[in-house]
């Protein structure tokens, strides 16, 4: 589906005949993916939010305005390394191999890089990796270990170890304009630019010390939600064993970390007396600080797109800017990610390609970002190895109507700490099962906050039996064997699973494929050391 944007009907006429004459001539367009870390959709100015005001990304809301702006696209598994090993296969986590922090990814998953430089591609990765494997597919790579660090990173690869001075975002842009303007100019390119920004603890560069100074920043309406008096034992088990709430959390509290920052990003005023004041002023905290480092991911990808303008192939490039996950800003008084819940599996994704794609339009339809190799895959001309699991946007970025059997839900599961918990997402609903409590059901429509879980309620029972079925189908579509799920033994359990494949001859691909794949080792990834 797609809602074309404020344009006049001449406009439209005269940018379909441009389109039909132009569509032809960019066989092999190059690519720029700028893969990034934990920024919510909620602080890119295009999505509208209520940060809008303030979180402004003028560059980032470009590729909307000349391209197209993603609403339904969540991750298959909230947290950095599996997101990006999903980015690269197409393939959800319990198929590419990697569960939790710092996996290894599967050697017999394919990876888009690897499959367009088999077509002559250029490719150029620098940045945060954040995967145990080296990459693939790459002609050159520079990227940093695990996190890296905000100020002077220290980047190795393929052309040695570098130590570079000044902020992160600035240093891999750097890197990247380099390389951009020093490619062998005949051949198309991918160029993979990954920045640390904005995770926590959000570092930003010098020149955004005072950006929104004093200035008192909206609240999410559910910023002093109190989740541990609520109905959804998800939340209440989050809070309990995580640090990721703004006061009431097991561990240090985003309050607790950050209380005795320095200038620029002090703790303001607040009463240390009053909760309702301490998150307050935790919040304030958070989202100044987050501003001023997006601002550098905005600024920088606009020196991005300057280069492509210079060298005459910004409309031959198609230029991504997505997330590895979303991220709370204060929604239910939490920070970070890993829940099925909005903010944290919805990431931002949008895309410009002017051959393709109508300026300003905006997709509702349900993807995922396994859809993204393949997208680049049929936008490079390139065969889609039949186990990558996505599917191509090709059609929805030309405003098709989504193509038959489209998936009807989302698929989540998250192995990465307390709880474990997995289940489905569609336009409505979100389910979610956990070995630690009875099922959890969610109506967005009438609850867009997520404050109610109603899986208990009457009303709700058919609903609760479809999404279950629901879950069952796409648990089966996706060849996820009910062994593997999230809170099953999966170390134990591997061997048996295995096993029991290979006697039935393979696992489901997803939706609409037959299964073909044979069956690959997952649960073994390494379980990571890092919290983050
Ligand atoms: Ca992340």
């Amino acid at each position: 589906m797609v809602m074309k944007g404020n344009r006049s009907a001449g406009f439209i006429v005269y940018f379909y005949a441009a389109l039909s004459s132009m569509a032809i001539s960019a066989e092999q367009p190059n690519m720029v993916v700028v893969l990034v870390d934990d920024h919510a959709y909620e602080a890119i100015s295009a999505y509208e939010s209520h940060l809008k005001d303030y979180a402004q990304t003028p560059t980032i809301d470009r590729l909307f305005h000349e391209g197209m702006r993603f609403d339904n696209m969540t991750v298959p598994n909230s947290i950095c390394s599996p997101s990006r090993a999903a980015i690269l296969t197409g393939q959800f986590s319990h198929v590419n191999g990697v569960l939790r922090l710092n996996g290894r990814i599967n050697e017999d998953s394919p990876q888009y890089p690897a499959e367009l430089q088999k077509l002559g591609y250029q490719t150029f990765l620098v940045g945060k990796w954040h995967l145990e494997n080296s990459p693939k597919g790459y002609d050159k790579h520079m990227t940093v270990k695990g996190q890296g660090a905000y100020f002077d990173p220290q980047l190795s690869g393929s052309e040695g170890s570098w130590k570079r001075e000044g902020y992160s975002t600035d240093v891999y842009t750097d890197i990247a304009l380099d390389w951009l303007e020093s490619r062998d100019r005949k051949k198309p390119f991918l160029l993979s630019l990954q920045f640390k920004a904005p995770h926590h603890d959000y570092g930003h560069a010098e020149r955004y010390n005072n950006l929104l100074a004093g200035v008192t920043i909206p609240e999410p309406p559910t910023l002093y939600e109190d989740v541990r008096r609520e109905d959804s034992n998800l939340k209440k088990l989050f809070i309990r064993d995580s640090a990721f709430h703004m006061l009431h959390s097991g561990r240090r509290s985003y309050y607790e970390r950050h209380q005795n920052d320095q200038v620029p990003d002090a703790m303001g005023q607040h009463d240390a007396k009053s909760d309702r004041d301490r998150i307050r002023a935790a919040y304030q905290h958070q989202i100044h600080k987050y501003i001023r480092c997006i601002r550098g991911n905005d600024d920088n990808l606009k020196r991005v797109l300057g280069s492509l303008e210079a060298q005459g192939i910004l409309d031959d490039t198609v230029v991504i800017y997505t997330s590895d996950q979303g991220y709370w800003l204060g929604q239910h008084g939490l920070y970070d990610k890993r829940l099925i819940l909005e903010s944290s599996v919805r990431t931002p994704f949008l895309i410009r390609y002017p051959r393709m794609i109508m300026p300003a339009s905006v997709n509702a339809d349900l993807t995922i970002n396994i859809d993204v190799a393949p997208t680049l895959l049929e936008l490079a001309g390139a065969e889609i190895p039949p186990t990558m699991q996505g599917r191509s946007l090709v059609p929805l970025l030309k405003g098709e109507p989504v193509p038959p059997n489209w998936r009807t839900s989302q698929l989540y599961t998250y192995w990465g700490g307390t709880p474990k918990h997995y289940g489905v997402r569609d336009k409505r609903f979100t389910y979610v099962e956990s070995d630690l409590f009875s099922a959890e059901l969610f109506d967005r429509k009438l609850d867009p906050q997520q404050q109610h879980n109603v899986a208990g309620n009457l009303e709700y029972a058919t609903v609760l039996r479809d999404m279950k079925a629901e879950l069952r189908k796409q648990i089966e579509n996706c060849g996820i064997g009910v062994e593997e799920l999230p809170g099953a033994n999966v170390e134990a359990d591997r061997k048996v699973i295995a096993g029991q494949r290979a006697a039935k001859g393979g696992r489901g691909v997803g939706e609409g494929k037959e299964a073909t794949k044979t069956a690959g080792e997952s649960g073994k990834e390494r379980v990571g050391t890092s919290r983050e």
